[in-house]
């Protein structure tokens, strides 16, 4: 468990030129690219890794063979006693034994951003723009490049979004980096400082992993924690929850301009929603930044998720004149809510990436009472209040829930009685059940407030699956004789 705010960097560290041997635990995507980047200057990688070389990834077994990585340590081995630094994966907890050990030997510890962040400092002042938040992330990510591309700005989208920043440290001088930032990536971190950076919400996610959703949030706002004069903090005007300021926005007061983007209210410095316009404000500024209609994206969370871009890109120079093309050019990501195919007049929708309850309360935000056959369930990241909150709403809007993987039974005990549900088990069989109940006009959703990672690889698998699963649905004709 992470206590609020710690840091797990014990000492600073020394320049990443002067280190001989390095130690990258987890040999997932993120340490690949860590391993790859490091070896290209000359250090020596030794790799951890809870799994045996067999059961990795190509790229890592390829790294394993051609010497770049010289050898794989399992979790219990000791800390070898000449590294420099260790590279930590995102997935790695901080109270495994070898971090305790390094730490104990005031070995220092970085996140691999932090290692991708230190690269681009040593070449040249990077111009980094973060994105960090409960929800939300890889949509503002993936829009804010958008938003710069179109307004002329070589960029390049990385991180949490799927690939890691170490990956793109090597290039063309003057790009913009875009790196969407988990929880985890971020509590690792010492001297990432970001041009502009946005907490776009909280709300409780990876309980799993922190003690309370204190020191979830106290990670998230180490996004800020560098942040200095001429940086800029944009923050959620409207949510009511810790990424307020008072709470998380705090850390933001540093130094760097806060600004707030907001669909409730006017705001003094950031941006908000006077009719159909997105309007600018500060101290030396008011224009339009966009219209609603210039947007692609549906939802209230997507209009956010477009405030915060155009904030961002605007943060690091670019003109809003430009970015009309970015917003309507901009169809989303996929398995956040995207309609699979329409069968029998039933909608399928794969919003495989809801991980947690407060992603799943805003899909459901979209739908008419009782039109909704909702799939939920999964490996659990939170506690049952949350499914609690998340029940209310689905008594309004959904017909039936069909409950699947690991945290099917917790969730059915805090659902309400007489509520219709279903225990499926496996995916398929939930696709399967909710096509014979549904009928024309209403829709099946896949948006499991849960992480996927008991059933499937990831949270794409688990849309692919779906998306599989739907078409061979209407290839038979949809559910046939069986409604
Ligand atoms: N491993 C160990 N010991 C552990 C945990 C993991 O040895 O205790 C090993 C695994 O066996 C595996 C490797 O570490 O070989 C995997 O490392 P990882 O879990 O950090 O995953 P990566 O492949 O490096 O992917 C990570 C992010 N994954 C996580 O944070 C869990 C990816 O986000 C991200 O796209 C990628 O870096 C590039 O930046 C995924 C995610 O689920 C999408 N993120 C979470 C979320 O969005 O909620 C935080
Ligand atoms: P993240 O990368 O933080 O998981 P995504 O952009 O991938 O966020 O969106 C995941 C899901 O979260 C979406 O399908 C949607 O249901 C929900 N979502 C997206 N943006 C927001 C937002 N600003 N506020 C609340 N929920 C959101």
């Amino acid at each position: 468990m992470v206590e609020p705010g710690s840091s797990m960097s014990p000492s600073p560290a020394p320049p990443v030129s002067a280190w001989r041997r390095a130690l990258v635990y987890g040999l997932g995507l993120s340490g690949v690219a860590a391993a790859r980047v490091l070896s290209g200057r000359g250090i020596r990688v030794a790799a951890v890794d809870g799994r045996p070389a067999s059961d990795l990834g190509s790229a890592a077994r390829e790294l394993l063979r051609t010497g770049l990585v010289e050898t794989l340590l399992d979790e219990q081995a000791e800390l070898p006693p000449d590294v420099d630094a260790v590279v930590l994966s995102p997935g790695v907890a901080p109270d495994r034994p070898l971090l305790r050990s390094a730490r104990a030997a005031k070995t220092p510890v970085l996140a691999e951003v932090e290692l991708a962040y230190r690269l681009l400092e040593a070449a040249s002042a990077p111009t980094v723009v973060a994105i960090t938040g409960s929800n939300g992330k890889s949509t503002t990510t993936a829009l804010t490049g958008a938003l710069l591309e179109a307004a002329g700005y070589p960029v390049e989208v990385c991180g949490n979004i799927g690939t890691p920043l170490s990956a793109r440290v090597d290039g063309p001088p003057g790009r913009v980096f875009v790196v969407e930032l988990s929880s985890f990536q971020l509590e690792a971190v010492d001297r990432f400082r970001p041009r502009a950076a946005a907490l776009l919400n909280l709300s409780p996610d990876h309980l799993d992993r922190y003690r309370n959703v204190a020191g979830y949030a106290a990670a998230k706002a180490r996004i800020f924690c560098n942040q200095a004069r001429g940086d800029v903090a944009v923050l959620n005007g409207d949510d009511s929850g810790a990424s307020r300021p008072g709470t998380a926005g705090e850390a933001a007061s540093a130094g760097a301009r806060r600004r707030f983007f907001s669909r409730l209210r006017q705001v003094e410095d950031g941006c908000y929603l006077e009719r159909d316009r997105v309007i600018e404000v500060g101290p030396d500024v008011r224009r339009e930044l966009f219209r609603l209609d210039d947007l692609a994206l549906d939802g209230l969370h997507n209009l956010e998720n477009a405030m915060a871009a155009a904030l961002l890109a605007s943060a690091v120079g670019a003109d809003p004149h430009r970015f009309v093309p970015g917003l309507r050019g901009f169809g989303g990501l996929p398995h956040r809510m995207r309609v699979v195919d329409i069968v029998d007049g039933v909608r399928y929708v794969n919003d495989s990436k809801a991980t947690n309850p407060a992603a799943s309360r805003q899909a459901l935000a979209g739908f008419a009472e009782r039109s909704v056959h909702l799939i939920l369930g999964g490996r659990a990241k939170g506690v049952g209040a949350d499914f609690a909150e998340l029940a209310v709403m689905a008594a309004d809007k959904a017909a039936a829930v069909y409950l699947i993987g690991e945290a099917a039974d917790a969730i059915a005990s805090v659902w309400p009685e007489g509520a219709a549900r279903h225990c499926c088990g496996s995916l398929e069989r939930a696709v399967e059940t909710a096509a014979r109940a549904s009928s024309s006009g209403q829709s099946v959703l896949l948006s499991p407030a849960c992480a996927s990672f008991d059933q499937f690889e990831d949270f794409a698998d688990r849309g692919r699956q779906f998306e599989r699963q739907v078409r061979a649905l209407a290839a038979a004709g949809g559910r046939g004789g069986d409604a």
